[in-house]
């Protein structure tokens, strides 16, 4: 077992759950960092609210935007590891906010790395949450090779944020570096991303809450992998012998309108029945088509995913149907 320390940003995401269950197994001890909210705590902490018990388990409340409080926090718990997961993660809203969206994908990763660096923390390792986003209009198969081309706001910033953790690693020697993650979901997916939207809808019109479903561009074709699987990605490229980027992705990819047909099937649904298209949806520059190439993490790291692409389906569809027929319980 380790007794080592990871910082952790982002703890009330998707990917910061499933990482902090990872590093807690293997016995790590875990600060999450929680962005300060007017309002409940406990629904933004629901996916890890099970851990809460578990003394290796902390939050703390800043902000990667705040340079001073990552200055203090880091120099409070001395990380052996940082995994920056925090972001403004929804590609559609960083056209709607592309300041806010630049100064958290962009300059938070530099704060964080400057807080290493001016703590003198020579000995922690920083992972970068970068995304297939990148690549933008270069259509796949995309691997480490494949030149970036971001078409949002999104995409800019991550990629700021990617080339300036590959400049500390150069200038600075440091144990720095991105994983270049496709498309991950689950369960825990938030709401207003497709999948979810989605496997949340098929539900609710199972149960007869809801008739219709509102979607955007249904020809856009991503490669989707299982959040649970990606995690353990992140922890092996912090902990090789030499910082490098790695693609992680399952090399398959399907339109959106085929993980929509995939899950209202399951439901016993028709989809013309109930899915309707909503310009609203649609976004300024769609990326077109993500295919990642993973082989260099399979060959150098061993990692290889679990979960396909019906079974991601499945798990998502059977998760929803059962949080509401628990809450239409609980109501009754
Ligand atoms: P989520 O949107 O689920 O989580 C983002 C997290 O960032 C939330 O906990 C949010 O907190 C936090 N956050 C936002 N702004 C700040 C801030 N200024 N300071 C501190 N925390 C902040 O994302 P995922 O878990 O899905 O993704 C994790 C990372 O991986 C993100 O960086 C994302 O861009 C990247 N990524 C994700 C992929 C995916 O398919 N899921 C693929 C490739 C990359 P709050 O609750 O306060 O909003
Ligand atoms: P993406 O995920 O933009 O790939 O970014 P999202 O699920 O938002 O969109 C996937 C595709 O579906 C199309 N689409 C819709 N999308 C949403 N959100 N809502 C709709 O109603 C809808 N209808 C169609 C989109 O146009 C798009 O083509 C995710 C995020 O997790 C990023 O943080 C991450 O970097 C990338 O994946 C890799």
């Amino acid at each position: 077992m380790s007794n080592k320390t990871a910082f952790v940003t982002g703890i009330t995401g998707q990917d910061g759950s499933y990482l902090s269950e990872l590093l807690l197994d293997k016995g790590y001890k875990v600060v999450g960092l929680k962005r300060y909210s007017a309002g409940e705590d406990k629904n933004r902490l629901k996916h890890v609210s099970h851990l809460m018990q578990n003394n290796n388990f902390v939050i703390e409340s800043g902000d990667i935007c705040d340079s001073a409080s990552m200055i203090n926090l880091l120099a409070e718990h001395r990380p052996d590891e940082v995994y920056n997961l925090a972001a403004q993660s929804h590609v559609g809203e960083s056209f709607r906010t592309p300041i806010n969206t630049t100064n958290i994908n962009a300059v938070g990763p530099l704060n964080i790395l400057e807080a290493i660096r001016i703590n003198n923390l020579d000995n922690t390792r920083f992972y970068q949450a970068s995304t297939s986003e990148l690549f933008g209009d270069i259509e796949g198969p995309q691997s480490e090779e494949t030149p970036f081309s971001p078409v949002s706001p999104y995409a800019c910033a991550k990629l700021y944020a990617h080339n300036v953790t590959a400049t500390y690693r150069k200038s600075y020697n440091m144990y720095a570096c991105s994983g270049i993650l496709f498309n991950h979901e689950s369960p825990r997916r938030g709401e207003h991303f497709v999948t979810r939207k989605i496997t949340k809808a098929a539900a609710n019109i199972k149960l007869g809450n809801q008739e219709i479903l509102e979607l955007g561009n249904l020809k856009a074709k991503r490669d989707w992998g299982f959040a649970g699987d990606y995690v353990e990605a992140m922890w092996l490229m912090l902990n090789q012998e030499k910082a490098k980027d790695y693609i992680i992705a399952t090399g398959e990819t399907h339109e959106v309108g085929e993980f929509v047909e995939e899950v209202f099937s399951l439901a016993g649904l028709k989809v013309k029945d109930h899915v309707r298209i909503n310009p609203k949806f649609y976004r300024p520059h769609d990326v077109p088509l993500l295919l990642g190439d993973s082989r260099k993490a399979e060959r150098e790291l061993g990692w290889k995913r679990k979960v396909d692409f019906k079974k991601l389906a499945r798990m998502m569809y059977e998760a929803d149907l059962e949080i509401l027929e628990n809450e239409r319980n609980q109501n009754e």
